[in-house]
């Protein structure tokens, strides 16, 4: 079965694919999409056009989650939901807020305003939405997930989707040069710090470096050239295109 998966590395959403993808221990291939730069045909396999899309012999699926749980049924082992009802819907339930709230607000807050806003639509960064985040938006959600996170280890014993999609977002939110206080916040700080340490996690950090670094009409021949699992097909058009969705 051969696998492609449409994205950037600096998506947190096409990260958390990347990640179990790696830990069920299936091969891939990457379009290196920036979002805004698919063309019609992306359209097509991403009606909302949006990154990831999961494409194989049998399926093209436009959505993380959706990806992530066509993974575990298809790959079982290793699980990456824990096993009794009432710890898969936690594990559901918090990547769920990482999804929705950690994206509206790390996402489309944060890196938007300070990286996509900036190269991909040439706009000045909006000083007053960027200090309400930081001020208020980052700290309800810190204060939330340090009310559940362990002190060590994982949510649920072994490595879950929970931990994933949450640690994905903590990844985006470094790259916006926000660091989580480890006075205020201990454990989520350091849960963010020892997921982002796994080897499936690790692994992308040259290829999401790169990406960061290098212009985006350049991101598929830099990331060839470092010997990212890149497609020979592209997805891509020149031209940015304003999104469907707004958050
Ligand atoms: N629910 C989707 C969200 C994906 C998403 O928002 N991806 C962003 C990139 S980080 C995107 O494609 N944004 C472009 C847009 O919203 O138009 C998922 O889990 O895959």
């Amino acid at each position: 079965m051969s696998v492609t998966i449409i994205g950037s590395y600096l998506s947190p959403y096409v990260r958390k694919t990347l990640v179990c993808l790696q830990i069920k221990g299936v091969d891939y291939r990457i379009d290196p999409i920036v979002p805004f730069f698919g063309n019609d045909e992306f359209s097509r396999v991403s009606p909302l056009r949006r990154i990831p899309v999961y494409i194989d012999d049998r399926v093209a699926l436009p959505d993380s989650t959706v990806i992530c749980e066509f993974l575990e049924d298809r790959f079982p082992e290793p699980a990456l939901l824990p096993a009794s009802a009432e710890l898969r819907a936690n594990a559901r339930w918090l990547e769920e807020f990482a999804d929705s709230r950690m994206g509206e607000v790390f996402i489309w807050r944060l890196f938007n305003n300070l990286v996509i806003n900036r190269f991909v639509w040439g706009q000045a960064v909006d000083e007053i939405q960027l200090r309400h985040t930081i001020d208020r938006e980052i700290p309800s959600i810190l204060d939330y997930l340090e009310a559940r996170l362990p002190t060590a280890g994982y949510l649920f014993g072994a490595i879950s989707i929970a931990d994933i999609a949450i640690a994905s977002f903590f990844r985006n939110a470094s790259f916006s040069k926000y660091e989580v206080d480890p006075s205020r916040w201990p454990r989520t700080r350091h849960f963010a710090d020892h997921v982002l340490d796994h080897p499936a996690f690790s692994s992308l950090r040259p290829f999401e470096e790169l990406s960061l670094r290098t212009p985006i009409g350049e991101h598929r021949q830099a990331l060839l050239d470092a010997g990212a699992p890149v497609t020979s097909e592209t997805y891509a058009t020149g031209r940015p295109r304003r999104g469907i969705l707004r958050t």
